[in-house]
């Protein structure tokens, strides 16, 4: 394992040559790298309105079950969130490394729209996303209104829509703890799991299931493994190169010194 941390951070040379040399990289993010985007993530602190939810345990069906409208209300807070943020440089590397290397698998855990805003043009969302509400009764998709881009009028609890089609509430679009993942999404990334020389894993804790076996499927198969992450996570001393400090400085650096003359 080979640790560098920002300010001391020079790309290890072998990481260099891994990447030229890689014919099919996996690049998986979670809330870490839209963080320098202002989007908290899982396990920060909430702020405002929500400091006394945790969002896992908002994140679950059940709680919907049990008062739709704090939950609706909590997702349509994030929506407005999201709508405000910009992407950073995080987003923007990876997209640079997206058309430099053979073949890139970008998945994300994330249900934000940051990295097909920051021009990445296929992003796998293992975890739904918000721009997609959908009937909790017969599925049809719902047109969400266009997002309020202030945060004036916050309030904790809005009454989710009905379906014009069978009256049931809509609900957010986003894979709660205990749901299944999109069955052809999962299908795609797992494989690109078992196929890739190289896996760059980005602002995750590497917590969450099955997403959070992505990563270990490509240790246990000895390809090069890269963790770019503010905190450790268990993971640390299997990864081949674990680059810590914030995603926004090590991606763009890394895309940098690996390809200088573009
Ligand atoms: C499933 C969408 C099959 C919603 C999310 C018991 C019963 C049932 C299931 C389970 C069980 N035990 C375990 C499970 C599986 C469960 C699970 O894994 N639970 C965990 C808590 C143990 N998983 C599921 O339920 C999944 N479904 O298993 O289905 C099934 C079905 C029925 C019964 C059994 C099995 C569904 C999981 C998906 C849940 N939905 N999101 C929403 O967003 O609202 S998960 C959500 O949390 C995120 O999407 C993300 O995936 C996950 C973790 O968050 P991270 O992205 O990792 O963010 P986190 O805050 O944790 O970490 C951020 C990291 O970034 C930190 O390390 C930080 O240091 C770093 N960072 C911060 N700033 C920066 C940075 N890094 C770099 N730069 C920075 N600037
Ligand atoms: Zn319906």
């Amino acid at each position: 394992m080979d640790v560098r941390t920002v300010g001391a951070l020079r790309i290890p040379e072998e990481l260099r040559g891994a990447l030229r040399a890689a014919e099919h990289v996996v690049v998986l993010t979670g809330a870490g790298v839209s963080a320098e985007s202002g989007l908290s993530t899982f396990r920060d602190r909430q702020t405002g309105l929500w400091e006394r939810f945790k969002p896992e345990d908002l994140a679950t069906a059940g709680a919907f079950e049990r008062d739709p409208a704090l939950v609706w209300g909590w997702y349509e807070w994030r929506r407005a969130q999201i709508a405000r943020a910009l992407p950073n440089s995080a987003h923007t590397a990876i997209k640079a490394l997206g058309e430099r290397v053979r073949l890139m698998t970008l998945a994300t855990q994330n249900v934000d729209d940051l990295h097909e805003r920051a021009g990445s043009t296929v992003v796998h969302h293992l975890h739904g996303t918000v721009a997609d509400p959908f009937c909790s009764g017969c599925g049809r998709p719902f047109q969400a209104p266009q997002q309020r881009r202030d945060a004036s009028g916050e309030q904790l609890h809005l009454e989710p829509p009905r379906c014009s089609d069978c009256g049931a509430r809509i609900r957010p679009g986003v894979v709660w703890f205990g749901e299944m993942l999109p069955r052809r999404e999962w299908d795609i990334v797992e494989r690109a799991a078992m196929d890739c020389d190289l896996f760059i894993s980005v602002g995750t804790s590497a917590l969450v299931y099955p997403a959070a076996s992505l990563m270990r499927r490509a240790i246990a198969r000895r390809v090069t493994t890269v963790q770019i992450n503010l905190a450790h996570t268990e993971l640390d001393s299997r990864i081949t190169f674990v680059l810590r400090g914030p995603a926004g400085s090590i991606l763009p650096e890394l895309v940098k010194c690996v390809y200088p003359d573009q």
